[in-house]
């Protein structure tokens, strides 16, 4: 694959996804919502090229989001819930037709490879795909009641508007997550992407919009308002917002969970991770070497699910830290857009600063740093956003490496003993997303993977800790919110539940057997 030549290819892009270069923003789309706004710009942290701008949302467009949706939904929750999923596969196939401009635009704006931007799109079809699945399944149980001649059941139904939160490192598929299933379960959606990535934000409005007018969507059903935090936090204090679904920082989450929690809304939590891979001593290394390094230098290290610490059996460590030592010095760090690099830049200067200062407090608290990571420049380097990866030799105990730090720093940690002394450091951190091991050893896996095992949402074998499918249910517990998105049953959480009891007999006999003779 070529590199992406700014100028000519980035127009196209921008043609093809719906956005004008530069100034993109001056109007108003529909579905998405900017008045009088502050102008956002977005630079691509691959050249640091001024790719567009947008200007942002106000409290008052946030209005008129939240009112439109309201509108909207009295309207989209009558519509079966099996059509509602025939516009989602329309959905699906827009994004099939849509796959390369869009991955690119996800590569150019936040910086993963191409390749990942394309997964990335891949992901928001498959979603597709599994809701339209879904939308003749939302089912409830039905029940036998203790009362003769009476039948009970339970169902679910929509809820309402549903604000979602994203962060910038999954800038289309998070919120296809939350969309795909929102829409078939009946909801209606405000997103506020973040700030990082517009583009690509209104490219996914521009899409669905389409599907949508194709289909006498009523507007309101999806909105996009970019801007700051306020945006986030109106949300959270929006009654009118039944659901809150936001992805991003633990402390992010935690202003989230505790504004909606105040007024009994129901939140989704997709926050920060911590991940371990355990190696235990019959671990195949051939698979855990590029398990290990996509883990950590995949997406710059800036997955939630990336892999931040390996928990390493004493007597394989030397060997596998060589191998990795090594292996480091292999990477190829440079435009994502150029398909023979392994690592493109992390999202922007400010990232490079933490990611750096971060190196520097593994030190200070007693470190050893065996790959120290740098800021890179010269050719090709010029947005400032680039940096090598690190490995760093430490205690799971420091402060630092309770902490997440979102860029490609990977600590190395020693464990003896048996594999309940690695599970037992790899479940001291605050955060519970992902967590793998690699073993030959089923007693190894099976402990690894029972209630004395690993604390996390998700639990591998032999895989890494990133790169989770659709399928299952996505999220972590402790710091990392609780929440589940996607796969699985994650849909309940977008319906309400209701739980109906028929009485078809010419008696009213109560419950539990109660007398009451009136
Ligand atoms: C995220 O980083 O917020 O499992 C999501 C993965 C991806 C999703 C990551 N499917 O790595």
């Amino acid at each position: 694959m070529a590199t992406m030549t700014v100028g000519t290819e980035i127009k196209e892009v921008l043609e093809q996804l719906g956005l004008k270069e530069n100034n993109n923003g001056a109007s108003t789309g529909k579905g998405w919502f900017s008045s009088n706004g502050e102008e956002i710009k977005s630079f691509s942290p691959v050249d640091g090229t001024l790719i567009g701008s947008v200007k942002s949302a106000t409290l008052a467009d946030y209005e008129t989001a939240i009112t439109k949706g309201q509108a909207a939904f009295k309207e989209w929750r009558e519509i079966p819930a099996p059509k509602r999923g025939e516009i989602v596969r329309q959905l699906g196939d827009k994004l099939r037709e849509y796959k390369i401009p869009l991955g690119k635009l996800v590569s150019y704006e936040m910086g993963k490879s191409y390749q990942e931007g394309l997964g990335e799109v891949q992901e928001m079809i498959d979603i597709c795909d599994f809701a339209v699945g879904l939308s003749r399944q939302l089912n409830g149980s039905t029940l036998h009641s203790e009362r003769p001649v009476h039948r009970m059941y339970d169902q679910y139904h929509p809820l309402g508007v549903v604000g979602i939160i994203s962060a910038f490192n999954f800038p289309v598929a998070v919120w296809c997550w939350n969309t795909a299933l929102a829409w078939i379960c009946g909801d209606v959606c405000v997103w506020k992407p973040s700030e990082k990535t517009p583009l690509t934000a209104i490219a996914c409005q521009n899409i669905t919009q389409e599907v949508f007018d194709a289909n006498d969507v009523p507007e309101g059903v999806s909105s996009v308002l970019i801007g700051d935090a306020e945006l986030g936090k109106a949300m959270a204090n929006d009654k009118r917002v039944p659901l809150v679904s936001a992805t991003g920082s633990t402390r992010m989450g935690k202003s989230v969970g505790e504004a909606v929690g105040k007024r009994l809304g129901k939140s989704l939590l997709e926050l920060g991770g911590n991940n371990a891979i355990i190696i235990t001593p019959s671990a195949d290394l051939e698979l855990v070497i590029p398990g290990v390094v996509f883990g950590a230098v995949g997406t710059t290290g800036q997955r939630c699910t990336s892999t931040r610490r390996l928990i390493i059996h004493e007597s394989i460590y030397d060997k596998v830290k060589d191998i990795l030592v090594n292996a480091y010095g292999q990477i190829k760090i440079g435009n994502p857009l150029d398909e023979s690099n392994h690592m493109g830049p992390l999202i922007d200067k400010d990232s490079v600063e933490t990611y750096l200062a971060a190196i520097e407090k593994v030190k200070a608290e007693g470190g050893k740093v065996l790959v120290e990571g740098k800021s890179l420049s010269g050719e090709g380097y010029e947005s400032g956003c680039y940096v090598s990866p690190s490995i760093a030799e430490v205690e799971n105990s420091y402060s630092i490496v309770q902490d997440e730090t979102f860029a490609p720093l990977l600590y190395l940690i020693k464990y003896s003993g048996d594999v309940n002394n690695a599970i037992e450091i790899q479940n001291d951190v605050k955060q519970g997303l992902s967590s793998s091991i690699f073993t030959n050893n089923i007693r190894e896996s099976e402990r690894f993977l029972s209630a004395g095992g690993s604390d996390c949402g998700i639990a591998n074998v032999n895989i890494g800790t990133s790169g989770a499918e659709i399928g299952g249910a996505f999220g972590g517990e402790k710091e990392t919110g609780g929440g589940r998105e996607s796969g699985s049953d994650a849909w309940k959480v977008y319906m309400r539940r209701q739980t109906n009891t028929i009485n078809y007999s010419s008696e009213l006999p109560l419950a539990q057997g109660i007398k009451f003779d009136f």
